[in-house]
């Protein structure tokens, strides 16, 4: 801990969000000032003072990375060590990451730059860091044993390459690859283009970044189990669970860009309800405009990454989240029985006699989950949950909501709070008669 309170000397006042402007020219010799975030609160970072201009992205419960230029090359530091991550207000867990969270603090540059970037290894083995879509020098693609050794503890390696092509990237350990992603080792690159105006990237009011993660972690603990393959039980974005997950505000007739990777090791058709979107950029770079067909989901494959736009135009508060419905749970079991339809009469009272906090549950649905009184274990989310206008919105997980609004004040991207209706455009109750209902009869 004592190298930990080190690194807190070098946080700036801002949780880091803030580039640094000021350094010495003595300093230009030494590594770059090690920036760390110690929460979960999405930081807002400012245009860039030095290098190329570009508009930042924003990361939802995340941050950028500032940099610094030193002889014309964009400099990071990363460091590579074991973090506490809030992945839901009351719910810790033990993950390993970078700069102090999970995932690590995206790194933004410009088409063109010339970036360096130091890692230095604080877990207890070695690691490196692979760049997820760069075009790039061979032994600089952090592929352990097969590009370079690895990074061995307390050790720090330099990665230096041109960011060729604009889009957007994931960075990720290539050592002990299961184990280090497992444990929620990831972050976003995004690389903005070099020309303001771009035949294929369209400039945007809104543009957020998301890694999409996976975890197993038992109610109660606070580790992930790095041996599951299949069956995770808490899936997030940027490592934060329903509801946990920043809201994703924007202004009604914002045009609003979502960059979605997937360092999982299943699939996830991501859901926008209200409007219809274009696919705009894979890993591969933007996609060209004869290709983009209006979608409401997209699925985000293994090791893939999605960035799709749309335009704002409907009020409201939109829910946005993965389709796969286990994936909007928190921790949960796989292993219950179906009890719809099953007579529990009298059963429950002779169990609490054998155990008092026993209670039935399933036989009308899963919904009275998020209002029973079931005692959880500590460090712990209900597997759904989440106070909306109207109960609860009974999710978890890959769950969120696009806000838009028409009066939001220019340039506050603050949480709104809840949608207030027109009169009349709420769905609401039939008490008129209800007739039989005329059923096809085969006969
Ligand atoms: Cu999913």
């Amino acid at each position: 801990m004592s190298s930990r309170r080190d690194f807190l000397k070098n946080i700036s006042i801002a949780g880091g969000a803030v580039a640094t402007s000021s350094v010495s020219t003595f300093a230009m010799a030494a590594l770059p000032e090690l920036n760390m975030q110690e929460g979960p609160d999405t930081q807002i970072s400012p245009d860039p003072s030095e290098g190329r201009h570009y508009h930042p992205v924003v990361t939802p419960n995340g941050w950028t990375l500032p940099f610094r230029m030193n002889n014309n090359i964009k400099e990071f530091h990363l460091v590579a060590e074991p973090v506490v991550r809030e992945m839901a207000p009351g719910f810790e867990a033990n993950l390993w990451g970078y700069n102090g969270q999970s995932p690590g603090p995206t790194i933004e540059v410009v088409e063109g730059d010339q970036v360096r970037i130091y890692v230095t290894n604080k877990l207890p083995e070695h690691t490196s860091i692979h760049w997820h879509g760069q075009r790039l020098p061979n032994g600089m693609d952090g592929v352990t044993g097969l590009n370079q050794p690895g990074i061995p503890p307390g050790k720090t390696f330099v990665y230096e390459f041109v960011a060729r092509r604009p889009g957007t990237f994931m960075y990720h350990p290539h050592a002990d690859e299961m184990v280090q992603m497992a444990m929620g080792m990831m972050g976003s690159w995004v690389t903005h283009p070099k020309q303001h105006e771009h035949s294929l990237i369209d400039h945007v009011d809104r543009d957020f970044c998301v890694l999409l993660n996976a975890f197993d972690i038992n109610p109660g603990a606070r580790t992930p189990k790095i041996m599951t393959m299949v069956d995770f039980n808490l899936w997030g974005w940027n490592s934060r669970i329903f509801p946990g997950i920043d809201s994703f505000n924007v202004r009604k007739n914002d045009k609003v860009r979502m960059r979605f990777g997937n360092l999982t090791m299943t699939n996830h058709p991501i859901h926008l309800h209200g409007h219809e979107f274009v696919v705009t950029g894979t890993d591969g770079g933007p996609t060209l405009k004869t290709t983009r067909t209006p979608e409401v989901t997209v699925d985000v494959a293994i090791g893939q990454m999605r960035q799709f736009e749309f335009l704002a135009d409907e009020e409201g508060d939109w829910a946005f989240h993965c389709h796969k419905s286990h994936h909007t749970m928190n921790a949960m079991g796989h292993d219950v029985p179906t009890l719809i339809g099953v007579d529990h009469t009298g059963m429950t009272a002779k169990i609490r006699k054998l155990l008092p906090d026993y209670m039935v549950m399933g036989e009308r649905g899963m919904a009275d989950m998020t209002e029973m009184e079931m005692p959880l274990p500590d460090n712990t989310t209900p597997m759904m949950t989440g106070d909306g206008p109207f109960g609860s919105v009974e999710m978890g997980g890959m769950f969120s909501m696009v806000k838009v609004r028409k009066d939001q004040p220019a340039g506050d991207y603050s949480d709104p709070g809840w949608y207030e209706h027109p009169p009349g455009t709420v769905a609401f109750e039939y008490t008129g008669e209800l007739p039989d209902p005329t059923r096809f009869s085969a006969g």
